[in-house]
């Protein structure tokens, strides 16, 4: 199949979701063309079958803001004729469904390519119901061939408010196997906490929603009682504020901001802890992938965490905002190596038994043959 996929190339999960995709969709054979206006972070090495179409918008002095919608559009018709793309799957509705909708429309008489939206969160939660957006994100759904959110939860959330003509399949975010030399996450660790000391960790953008004031909340709870320390990836809006805290917190010498990382694997595999303590997430891809490197978490109780999230066995929640409660489990885990390790165990074993690359590649691969018929 030859497929067409768009995405933000920025850091976050629905770039990383949509990268992982086409690649693994492109080891599988498959032809995939990327659309963004930067190359997404996670491409960052030569795959076959992988094509990559910068989409520039052109400047003018009239443009106070650039139409990319539009830029987009056209390129992907003019890809999708070129290379017969059978399908266009965008990710993050907005504005990627219409355009891609467009660019249907403008080539229907040459050519049929079949659109696929995948909603991944704050496009439905937080963008989408702004009511500036409502009605073009319900229009973006709805001429869309095939549509899917990443949890039960995003579907439910996006039927509710949206009340779409089409139906939303849930196909959740998936991980995969990372080799990793234990030389290297050894060093990183003496490097990071030369004392022994147990690793809280953090990953996200930074945003408003990530809550990440909570997380240094909770560790300086956890220091009255246990040296520890708090590796941050990722950089976004709140990382000031977050500087700014932890000189506050008198802990400036025990929190690392690592800042936006390539490989963000080796430092999720050092954490004794991953902390999320979200206000909303609509999968929290960031705890599956702590998950998936045997790393227990502890995160808020919402959204579509609580299907990635279970209670004692793959780390402990608690409420929105709830820091006390976060800061007893993470202490708990701690102080108890033998909970610790059954913890590291069956989250391991829980992501990758329902959310392996090889049992969700093939789910969206059925979504397309389905479209063929
Ligand atoms: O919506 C955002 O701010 C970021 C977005 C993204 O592009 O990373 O995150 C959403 O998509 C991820 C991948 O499907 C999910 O793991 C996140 O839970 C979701 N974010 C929210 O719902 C806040």
């Amino acid at each position: 199949m030859k497929i067409g996929i768009a995405c933000y190339p920025t850091y976050g999960g629905s770039g990383v979701v949509a990268t992982e995709l086409g690649k693994n969709l492109a080891r599988r054979g498959h032809e995939v063309h990327f659309f963004s206006y930067a190359l997404p972070y996670r491409l960052n090495e030569f795959l076959e079958n992988i094509f990559f179409h910068e989409v520039e918008v052109p400047q003018y002095p009239l443009f106070k803001y650039p139409p990319y919608a539009l830029s987009l559009a056209t390129k992907m018709a003019e890809i999708a004729v070129h290379e017969k793309l059978d399908f266009i799957h965008v990710h993050y509705a907005i504005p990627h469904a219409i355009s891609a909708y467009l660019s249907r429309e403008m080539i229907a008489d040459q050519h049929t390519v079949r659109i696929i939206t995948t909603l991944h969160g704050t496009d439905i939660t937080l963008v989408g119901v702004d009511p500036s957006f409502m009605r073009i994100t319900r229009f973006g759904i709805n001429r869309s061939d095939a549509v899917t959110a990443v949890s039960q939860f995003l579907k439910e959330e996006t039927e509710r408010t949206f009340e779409p003509k089409v139906p939303i399949h849930v196909i959740h975010n998936f991980i995969e196997e990372h080799p990793l030399q234990e030389q290297v996450c050894g060093h990183l660790k003496e490097r990071l906490a030369p004392h022994g000391e147990p690793i809280l960790v953090h990953l996200s953008n930074f945003r408003p929603v990530k809550r990440v004031l909570d997380v240094l909340e909770i560790a300086a709870r956890v220091r009255r009682k246990l040296a520890v320390k708090l590796l941050f990836i990722g950089d976004g809006p709140d990382r000031s504020l977050a500087e700014q805290k932890a000189r506050e917190l008198k802990m400036e010498q025990n929190v690392i901001f690592l800042g936006k990382q390539e490989n963000i694997y080796p430092f999720l595999t050092i954490g004794d802890v991953f902390i999320m303590p979200s206000a909303l997430e609509s999968f929290g891809l960031a705890a599956l992938e702590a998950m998936s490197c045997g790393v227990p978490c502890v995160t808020s109780r919402v959204g579509g965490l609580k299907e990635i999230m279970r209670d004692g066995i793959t780390g402990f929640t608690a409420e929105v905002g709830d820091v006390e409660t976060m800061s007893e489990h993470v202490l708990h885990i701690l102080q108890n190596p033998d909970l610790k390790q059954r913890l590291s165990r069956s989250a391991r074993e829980y992501a990758f038994d329902n959310f392996h690359v090889d049992r969700i590649i093939p789910q969206y691969l059925a979504l397309y043959e389905s479209l063929q018929s």
